[in-house]
């Protein structure tokens, strides 16, 4: 069939018009909350406040039992409890190199595993240090499409595990290909993290957990089963909780590592990983900064603004994510025993950092905001300052102190914009 000049221009316009609906759509699903003034009233749950209704008088009060009741509830109600760490983990360095990154950068790669006869799964752990002679602060990130893909550095192994399908990542029925190497380095400015003087340790998530909903029969899951259980009990770990786990065990390994500066170690997620740093940093207190970029729902946006994605919306599509419980909430969501600023004050009095982006309405920016606003007061009954504005700060106008936060311009994202405000937020905390 043959087209006019005039009706293919009318073909591509369809294209493109089609192209930008669909993206909207991946972003901004209809049917959703996206107006501020359609924010129900809603009153949160006070982080000062014991379960029976009495006051939270000084810190001690607080570290000894207002902590711990809010910490049961978000693992019985929203994450999951996860178990101790196991009796046996080891580790194995599998590559070493200190000529990497054009020889600025030391890089190895530790397997970790579940027990000394390396069966079942095991989480591999990809290090870049700054070449120097004293140990370095590190962050610590999972990243969603596997290791190989953060550098095109030919010499990262190449992940065997199971991969969300994906356009232009050379992810062939779910495994990664050469064609995957450095797919996603835009979000991973690993030369700038070393030349800051930091080091980057990056995990795939899927070693621990591939990320679909399998009835938890793949991943970490089965190897805590109690006889004859096949999958979590209704306050057992969904996979965020398990992701989290999973950065527990990597910091089993730092802490080995007399490279790495064992109390300067940074937990930094994006989006599902962002809700994962933020329960890695709520559920283990080595984590000296907590950073979530772009969190949104179960992340750092308050549930009860019912802004963008839902408890429903977030349990329907990823049933897997959540406890058993938080199932209760769907469309509930005032019925919550806890709210997600409640996430952050689990995190103080350490630094905490959360990052938005203005066109992810999605993830509610400014709820994610919010969340801030009211764990401060726990910053301060810990001693720290308050949070700097309570005003919802302008787009690239980043806040700081104990309680760090930005909401830069464009969509869903981690761009070099948000790592160096990470990076500087580091310095800040360390006084580097
Ligand atoms: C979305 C989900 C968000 C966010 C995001 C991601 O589909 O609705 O909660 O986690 O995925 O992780 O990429």
């Amino acid at each position: 069939m043959l087209f006019s000049k005039h009706s293919s221009s009318l073909m591509a316009l369809l294209v493109v018009t089609f192209l930008c609906n669909s993206f909207a759509f991946a972003f901004q699903p209809e049917g959703y909350n996206y107006d501020e003034a359609k924010v129900p009233a809603y009153s949160l749950p006070d982080p000062l406040k014991f379960e029976d209704g009495s006051a939270v008088r000084n810190a001690q009060q607080w570290k000894t039992k207002r902590r711990a009741e809010i910490l049961h509830l978000f693992e019985t109600e929203v994450y999951g409890k996860s178990p101790a760490r196991p009796a046996c983990l080891h580790f194995e360095q599998t590559s070493f190199s200190d000529n990497a990154l054009d020889g600025i950068a030391i890089r190895k790669e530790v397997s970790i595993w579940f027990n000394k006869e390396k069966t079942g799964p095991h989480l591999d752990l990809l290090i870049y240090l700054p070449k120097q002679k004293t140990p370095a602060p590190v962050f610590l990130t999972l990243n969603f499409k596997g290791n190989h893909s953060i550098s095109k550095d030919p010499q990262i192994k190449l992940s065997q595990q199971w991969m969300r399908a994906s356009s232009n990542s050379g992810i062939v029925d779910h495994r990664a290909t050469e064609k995957s190497r450095g797919v996603a380095s835009s979000r991973w400015p690993v030369e700038m993290i070393i030349k800051r003087g930091y080091g980057l340790a990056t995990m795939y998530y899927g070693d621990i957990d591939p990320d679909f909903d399998d009835g938890f029969q793949n991943g970490v899951h089965p190897l805590f089963y109690k006889k004859g259980q096949t999958k979590p009990n209704a306050d057992q770990w969904g996979s965020v909780a398990a992701w989290a786990w999973g950065l527990s065990r990597a910091f089993d390994y730092l802490e080995t590592d007399c490279a790495v500066v064992s109390e300067k170690v940074a937990v930094m997620g994006h989006s599902r990983l962002g809700k994962t740093s933020l329960w890695a940093g709520a559920t283990d207190e080595r984590f000296a900064i907590v950073i979530s970029n772009d969190s949104g729902c179960g992340g750092a946006a308050l549930s009860r603004r019912h802004f963008g994605e839902t408890v429903e919306r977030i349990n329907n599509v990823f049933p897997h994510w959540f406890c058993g419980n938080f199932k209760k909430y769907n469309e509930k969501e005032s019925t919550l025993p806890v709210d997600q600023h409640e996430l952050i004050a689990l995190i103080a009095p350490r630094a905490v950092y959360v990052a938005s982006a203005k066109e992810d309405t999605w993830a509610d920016p400014h709820g994610e905001f919010l969340s801030l606003l009211h764990a401060s007061k726990v910053y301060e009954l810990l001693g720290k300052k308050p949070i700097a504005s309570k005003q919802w700060p302008q787009p690239n106008k980043p806040i700081t102190g104990s309680i760090g936060y930005h909401v830069r311009t464009g969509k869903h994202d981690v761009t070099n914009y948000d790592w160096n405000r990470y990076l500087d937020f580091a310095d800040l905390q360390y006084e580097k």
